[in-house]
């Protein structure tokens, strides 16, 4: 009994956001206190969804009259207790622009001149054809009082816009990356308190980026995936006092000239000469009458789309925590901790023309410089050119993988910081233990997140790769999910996955779709299309997530290519249990075992839309499919195919083998990890610890994730890592050596669901049915937390003198199994349970 209460109200995953697009968002909400009776939403003034059927709901989709646009709309969730006590929490979204009116518009690139001539390496990357980041203005006279104003606002390239001087928002990277052929993200800012009366000025500073700038590793084609040169649209709407509106927009009234960025390029770095800075630009009363009036480049709105995701933004700052001097006028810092970001750094009052460089890398050299081999042609090299006095500098428009910085140029460095950049998700989940190595462990997991989530699901920050490769983040996508809400995150991303997916229904090895990858995807790899909206389904509640006609093409395509039902021929690239140190596992097991999940899982989504027909044909399909890999692949004893880890793994995880053959196989996987240590690759290893813990080996999954020769997790933490390696030992050709790959931290999730013992029920989702079952190994206590989509999960357990404890928090409208080391199982409802034995069996 007692009260309850909804909190962290959102709109389609993100909280008051502006600019919601589609007829029907879906309005959600977490659950704290006792179990609700009753529940009913409503959006003021328009509908009301009258008493819900499920009280204990934590979502539902607005299904009232048409949303107008640029509109606020406040909501509210009323929930009842038991006891007659009500309460309502409030929250509100708004709409975003319906029909864009406003020019497309950019600086002439074939009038921007480089000024000063090439010297020693100041314009060194004038080689890559990099210009000069071109800035544009318009002024505008604002008569009467303004009550709200919005601006819409997106590029192709990057853009970082200012009102009067002060920055609009506090977005990085904007717009963020999507395939620009397809979808274009425009972000919408209320800036109602950056106008005043009189003259205003709206001021853009636009980059490459991912649009023309370099992007990826292909070799043939410097930049320009998408684009030559950065383009701007922007409408600002303004709503005045009595009611009237007006619309300020990006058109041939504007004028632009080069500034002091010199070049900005995500890979190579940024050059800011202050020498070239224009004074005042941003400000009324800047005379821009020698500024060259822009190019209009079209009026083509069609891809144009509110983001729905949250913006990439300069987090957090790390000092460094040392300072070596290298040369007489070059240090190395170390921020202690690798990242995804940038460095900030105070000049002192310098000679006019004094160049400081800042070059990055993930590690040191024997001599203590930087070691940047593994960076590949990613210069990440950001130089500023002093114009005299003191001042703090900090790119804009790149951002780099490190823990070091090369600092040249100062006698003696000012303050030197590293900015941290990512993609802003809530996080979500907490985890400590009694090991002090895997605390370290999970810390360098979430760090893995950090540089890696930049908008979108990267391979790595440092190289010139930094792709949405999809087998990193299907096998990540569990622990991301405990560590952080990614639900935005990946709504965005899996819209990049399937503006990726050919006509034929194939998906890609990564989205968004960029020249230089093989583009038909591999195993494992496309069927990160199927798997990471289950996951998210099942994570989050929202059946959204589901595309059931994106992922059954995607199984149909497999399908008509290997009629035979094993998964031979349309095998992309076939990236095989990519990185695995041991014997290689069949590539057709692999592939045949991936077709199978993809079918099954895609059954599963039809029966969640009601589509009966295509669940049972897609039922019966993983059906032949589990047949025809037992036929070739599984032996009378259990025995697989190519006799490995992931082999078994698959098999075991994905529901493939007849019962009489599970123990036997699930011992064969034993056996191969007591005798090898962990032998996988991607594909394998975020089923370790999970399928043996499955199959009554926690104590080997303890082993594994304990043992410290490599290859292993604590190997990396023992020799200093901070961040997940791409390699089990961290050894290999300098060219795939990144040292921020956030694969193998697929451990992660089972540090929640296996040593915590978080997880859920089969049929559940959202965490409606929990399952605690706890797996201490020879830890003395553990303890994790989880702010789940139904509100708040934790679990705390200890070993003592008397015997083992734990304590476990349930959320209201769920109900949870807890499965104690000593074998008994108790039944519970919502609420703070604690729970005791006196011995562990
Ligand atoms: C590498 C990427 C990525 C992997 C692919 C197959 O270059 O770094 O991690 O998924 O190749």
């Amino acid at each position: 009994m007692g009260s309850v209460r909804a909190y962290g109200l959102s709109c389609d995953h993100r909280t008051t956001p502006l600019g919601v697009s589609g007829a029907t968002p879906r309005l959600s909400w977490r659950l704290a206190g006792a179990d609700p009776v009753a529940c009913l939403v409503e959006v003021d003034g328009l509908w009301s969804s009258g008493e819900l059927a499920d009280p204990a709901a934590i979502g539902v989709r607005y299904a009232g009259p048409p949303l107008r646009p640029r509109t606020r709309y406040d909501w509210r969730v009323t929930l009842r207790a038991a006891d007659g006590t009500t309460s309502t929490a409030r929250s509100w979204f708004e709409t975003g622009q319906d029909r864009w009116t406003a020019a497309w518009i950019a600086a002439d690139p074939d009038a921007v001149e480089h000024v000063d001539p090439p010297t020693d390496g100041e314009w060194a990357l004038r080689d890559h054809g990099l210009l000069p980041c071109p800035q544009l203005r318009r002024s505008f006279t604002i008569g009467a009082p303004v009550t709200a104003a919005r601006l819409h606002i997106s590029a192709k390239g990057l853009y970082e816009a200012a009102i009067n001087g002060t920055r609009a928002g506090d977005a990085q990277l904007a717009p963020g990356w999507t395939d620009y052929r397809h979808r274009l993200q425009y972000q919408t800012l209320d800036v109602t308190s950056l106008l005043t009366g009189g003259e205003n000025v709206l001021a853009v500073t636009l980059a490459d980026g991912w649009w023309s700038g370099f992007a990826g590793f292909d070799p043939r084609r410097p930049g320009y995936h998408y684009g030559r040169f950065p383009e701007l649209i922007a409408e600002l709407h303004l709503t005045f006092a009595d009611g009237t509106t007006r619309v300020v927009g990006t058109d041939a009234a504007w004028r632009t000239a080069p500034g002091h960025v010199r070049h900005a390029d995500l890979l190579k770095g940024e050059c800011h000469d202050l020498r070239s800075a224009t004074p005042g630009w941003e400000l009324p009363g800047f005379d821009d009458s020698g500024w060259r009036p822009v190019l209009v480049t079209g009026h083509d709105h069609g891809t144009l789309v509110p983001s729905p995701d949250e913006p990439v933004r300069a987090v957090t700052r790390l000092p460094a925590v040392t300072l070596t001097r290298t040369g007489p006028d070059s240090h190395v810092a170390d921020f202690g901790q690798n990242l995804a970001g940038r460095v900030r750094l105070a000049l002192p009052e310098l000679p006019p023309g004094t160049r400081v460089t800042i070059r990055h890398a993930e590690t040191l050299d024997a001599q203590g410089r930087l070691d940047t081999a593994n960076l590949r042609t990613a210069d990440a090299t950001d130089t500023i050119v002093s114009a005299g006095p003191a001042t703090v500098f900090e790119p804009a428009f790149t951002y780099h993988g490190f823990r070091y910085a090369e600092i040249t140029g100062l006698p003696r460095p000012g303050d030197v910081e590293a900015v941290v950049l990512h993609s802003d998700t809530p996080w979500t989940g907490t985890f400590t233990c009694s090991d002090p190595e895997i605390e370290q462990l999970r810390r360098n997991i979430e760090w893995g997140q950090r540089g890696n989530f930049v908008s979108v699901p990267t391979d790595c920050p440092q190289r010139d790769e930094r792709l949405g490769w999809l087998a990193d983040a299907q096998v990540f996508l569990p622990t991301a999910c405990f560590n952080a809400d990614v639900a935005a995150f990946f709504a965005k991303w899996l819209r990049d996955v399937r503006d990726a997916q050919t006509p034929e229904g194939g998906f890609p090895n990564v989205a968004p779709r960029i020249s230089g990858v093989a583009e038909e995807g591999a195993p494992g790899w496309a069927d990160a299309g199927v798997i990471i909206p289950w996951h998210l389904y099942r994570t989050y509640g929202d059946a959204g997530f589901l595309d059931v006609d994106s992922m059954a093409a995607w199984v149909d395509f497999v399908h008509r290519n290997n009629p035979d039902l094993i998964w031979r021929f349309r095998t992309g690239p076939h990236y095989a249990d990519w990185l695995a140190p041991g014997p290689a596992t069949p590539r057709e097991l692999l592939a045949t075992a991936f077709f199978h999940h993809s079918a099954d899982l895609t059954a599963r989504a039809a029966l969640v839309h009601g589509r009966i027909r295509d669940a049972e044909r897609l039922r019966a399909l993983a059906d032949d499919i589990r047949d025809a890999f037992i036929k070739t692949f599984v032996s009378a004893t259990g025995r697989l195919t190519g006799d490995t880890q992931t082999g078994y793994l698959l098999a075991l995880a994905f529901g493939l083998l007849p019962g009489d053959r599970i123990a036997p196989a699930a011992r064969r996987l034993a056996e191969l990890v007591e005798e090898h240590g962990p032998q996988t690759g991607f594909l394998g290893v975020s089923l370790l610890c999970p399928v043996l813990s499955a199959h009554g080996r926690a104590d080997l999954a303890h082993t594994l994730l304990r043992r410290t020769a490599p290859p292993s997790w604590l190997y990396q933490v023992r020799n200093g890592a901070t961040t997940i390696w791409e390699r089990w030992d961290g050894r290999g050709a300098p060219s795939m050596n990144s040292f921020n790959h956030y694969a193998f931290g697929s451990i992660g999730a089972w540090l929640y669901g296996g040593v915590a013992g978080i997880g859920q029920a089969p049929g559940s989702v959202a965490y409606r049915e929990l399952v605690i079952r706890p797996l201490p190994g020879d830890l003395t206590w553990a303890r994790a937390e989880y702010e789940s989509a139904r509100g708040r999960i934790a679990v705390s357990w200890e070993r003592r003198d008397d015997g083992f404890h734990l304590d476990v928090t349930v959320p209201p409208g769920a109900t949870a199994t807890v499965h104690l080391p000593d074998g008994q199982t108790r039944q519970v409802p919502s609420g703070d349970h604690h729970f005791s034995t006196t011995e562990e069996s």
